[in-house]
């Protein structure tokens, strides 16, 4: 008998039960699991041809034995590599339009949207990654691994079948969403990108990418010619410059024909650039773009310029590109980063958006979470994104939003693209955080098409990410209600909860230290560069909190048009999510709520970090729905970021109450740590130990 029930156990544990099959995160939204069979019938076999039939035979879910036509001679109303899905299968213009359709048409079928029949094209032209990789295999502002391109010099720069393998895989992921290039090395440049040795490595790259669509572009270092050439300056006027760049940029494309460019951060940060000898981006930026003119190439020069010394940091970009406007070459792309300081959790947008409108813009986004809580923090940017995309910047009148300026369609520019900042590496899910590559996919999504919402961004990407494969109808509606429902909810207040327990109304770049992620105001060690410390940033004092950039202060408002200028002028109407970025105002000044600043902040620190607990509870309940292995570790980062986020909100407000002199409102919690101990504390690296 006891045999018995005790076969009736197991039994029912393996038939009744099965345990959710462990993920690993390492297929991304492209997840395999179940296909029917298909007929493909195609007009060519080149290899995004042949790559769009794999994926037809791997993962179709339409009707079982169907035949999908993909056909060339899609008509003008498709653009570029865009396609029309039809009752029969895809047309576009190019292979790899029919590839991108292939990629639409079976991620409709994954996520249950109709197949859907009319066209799709691209937002942008060009759809590129920022690796800041560096060639010894470190990264940039890296948080999950080692790079997946370089591992360091000499011997390790030979090519290995598993490199091969990997960059496939990266390519295969890359054109599923529509990105089409990729930056392999760090802005932040080693000349030796240049050498025959790493453009040995460089070209076998660009072979296994070719495939998928995906160009290869380099960061050079302007010093290049100097440091590598052996001559003895890197003046962009100096012919033996000149002749240099030309031998360079021929050697690249005698081994990569359709090498995308290059992309240069020049005069910031340290880095040399063309104002060490007295000359002007333009002058610098189109030297380099005459030497690729003739190949096809292009030149991403980025605008992330600040001085030491300045009165306010977020002027500068304007302030030195706005001049130069109308004097870049038609295949110089200026590179801005969404907001005029740096990537903080939340910026106005760039003043050179829309201001612009003789020379080609690009909109640079930050994958990574350099200043969004890592690897560690539950953070999904498509609200970010959204938000900045659609932004009006009343460039041309209203209706100027920051995605119309920069894809062409405002001001004509002959080239466009977008472009971000990588979140990837060597680590098995390829982001840290599982929930990280939601921030990939809403980048390439978003480059496609940037008129799509963040919610249907991370609705796709839940299916596509974490629904289980098959099941019957109810079953899927229960899932819905259960897991997406809830999660999708979490995904979508994220970036909002961020910046409340981080740096709500306009605060920013009040992180400790270089890590750029704990808390840190009062951070400012001696001899350090004023515009690398946060109070540089906050001002807070006695008087009251925030920087002035007002017509009465740094008079940064007036680098935006008009009816903007104003409205960020006046505290009355400045948005109050831009309040302390444009202002300083005194800590009982009357907020919308009704209560003073001091009691509006330390609300918004108690509301980031109650939401942070919120999605603890949100996750655990949805363990059924998970396998077990992707169920735990988000669990437990989320325990890190629920950790971070207490310790981020009693930092700051003990640290302005010193200035402000006002409790903590009496209804909100109180702190759980003493500031001086918050002080010593060095995030992240208490994790490692
Ligand atoms: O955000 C800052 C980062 C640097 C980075 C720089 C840039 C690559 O802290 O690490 O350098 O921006 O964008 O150039």
């Amino acid at each position: 008998m006891r045999a018995i029930i005790g076969a009736l156990i197991v039994f029912n544990m393996v038939i009744m039960a099965p345990p959710v099959r462990g993920e690993s995160g390492r297929e991304l939204w492209l997840r395999a699991g179940g296909a029917d069979p298909v007929h493909v019938v195609a007009a060519g076999d080149s290899a995004a041809i042949e790559l769009a039939r794999g994926e037809l035979r791997r993962g179709w879910r339409g009707k079982a034995g169907a035949t999908v036509t993909l056909a060339l001679g899609a008509g003008a109303e498709v653009r570029g590599d865009g396609y029309r899905l039809t009752a029969s299968g895809v047309t576009a213009n190019t292979d790899l339009g029919l590839l991108y359709g292939v990629y639409d048409l079976l991620r409709r079928q994954r996520t249950g949207r109709p197949a859907g029949e009319g066209v799709s094209n691209p937002a942008y032209e060009r759809r590129i990654l920022n690796h800041w990789d560096n060639l010894d295999g470190s990264v940039e502002r890296g948080y999950g691994g080692r790079s997946i391109f370089w591992r360091g010099g000499g011997a390790a720069l030979a090519v290995t079948e598993r490199d091969r393998e990997l960059w496939a895989e990266y390519g295969r992921a890359n054109a599923s969403i529509g990105i089409n290039g990729t930056v392999i090395n760090n802005v932040n440049a080693a000349p030796e990108v240049l050498s025959d040795a790493c453009l040995g490595r460089v070209q076998a790259i660009a072979d296994v990418l070719r495939p998928y669509g995906i160009r290869v572009y380099l960061s050079v270092k302007f010093s290049s010619p100097a440091q590598l050439g052996k001559l003895p300056t890197s003046d962009p006027l100096d012919e033996r410059v000149v002749a240099w760049w030309r031998e360079r940029v021929a050697e690249v494309y005698r081994r990569i024909p359709d090498f995308g460019g290059l992309l240069v951060k020049a005069n910031s940060e340290g880095q040399p650039g063309p104002q060490d000898f007295g000359r002007t981006h333009a002058e610098g930026a189109n030297m380099l773009a005459d030497a690729l003119a003739p190949h096809g190439g292009i030149v991403m020069w980025r605008a992330f310029v600040y001085n030491p010394g300045d009165r306010d940091r977020a002027r500068q970009a304007y302030a030195e590109f706005m001049p130069l406007d109308g004097r870049f070459r038609p295949n110089v792309i200026v590179q801005v980063k969404n907001g005029p300081v740096d990537f903080q959790p939340r910026e106005p947008f760039n003043p050179l958006f829309g201001a612009m409108k003789k020379t080609a813009v690009m909109p640079e986004l930050q994958i990574t979470q350099e200043y969004l809580g890592h690897s560690i923090h539950l953070v999904f940017l498509g609200p970010m994104w959204e938000e900045f995309l659609r932004s009006d910047t009343y460039g041309a009148g209203p209706g100027s939003t920051v995605a119309r300026a920069t894809d062409g369609s405002l001001f004509g520019q002959e080239h466009s693209a977008i472009a971000g900042v990588a979140n990837i590496g060597l680590d098995h899910n390829w982001c840290g955080h599982h929930f990280a590559q939601a921030n990939w996919y809403a980048f390439g999504r978003l480059a496609w098409d940037h008129t799509l919402g963040s919610r249907e961004i991370a609705d796709e990407w839940l299916r596509l990410t974490f629904a289980p494969p098959g099941g019957n109808r109810a079953k899927r509606a229960q899932w819905e209600d259960e897991f997406l429902g809830p999660v999708r909810g979490m995904m979508l207040r994220s970036w909002e909860a961020a910046i409340d327990y981080m740096m709500p109304l306009g605060l920013h770049h009040i992180f400790a230290g270089v890590h750029h992620y704990g808390p840190g105001p009062w951070y400012a060690p001696e001899g350090m560069r004023p515009d690398w410390t946060p109070p540089y940033y906050h001002q807070a004092d006695a008087g009251g909190i925030g920087f002035d950039r007002t017509r009465r202060g740094s008079d940064a408002v007036s680098q935006y048009a008009g009816p903007l200028a104003a409205l960020f002028d006046d505290p009355e109407t400045c948005p109050e999510m831009y309040l302390l970025w444009f202002h300083h105002l005194p800590w009982n000044h009357k907020m919308k709520s009704g209560r003073t600043l001091w009691d509006e902040i330390a609300c918004r620190y108690q509301r980031g970090l109650d939401q942070v607990r919120e999605f603890q509870k949100v996750w655990d309940r949805v363990e059924p729905y998970v396998d077990a292995e992707r169920f735990a570790a988000v669990q437990s980062k989320l325990r890190r970021h629920c950790r971070d986020a207490q310790i981020w909100k009693d930092a700051c407000l003990l640290y302005f109450q010193q200035f402000s002199r006002m409790p903590i409102p009496y209804e909100l919690e109180r702190p759980v740590q003493d500031l001086e101990e918050l002080m010593k504390i060095e995030l992240p690296w208490l994790h490692h130990n």
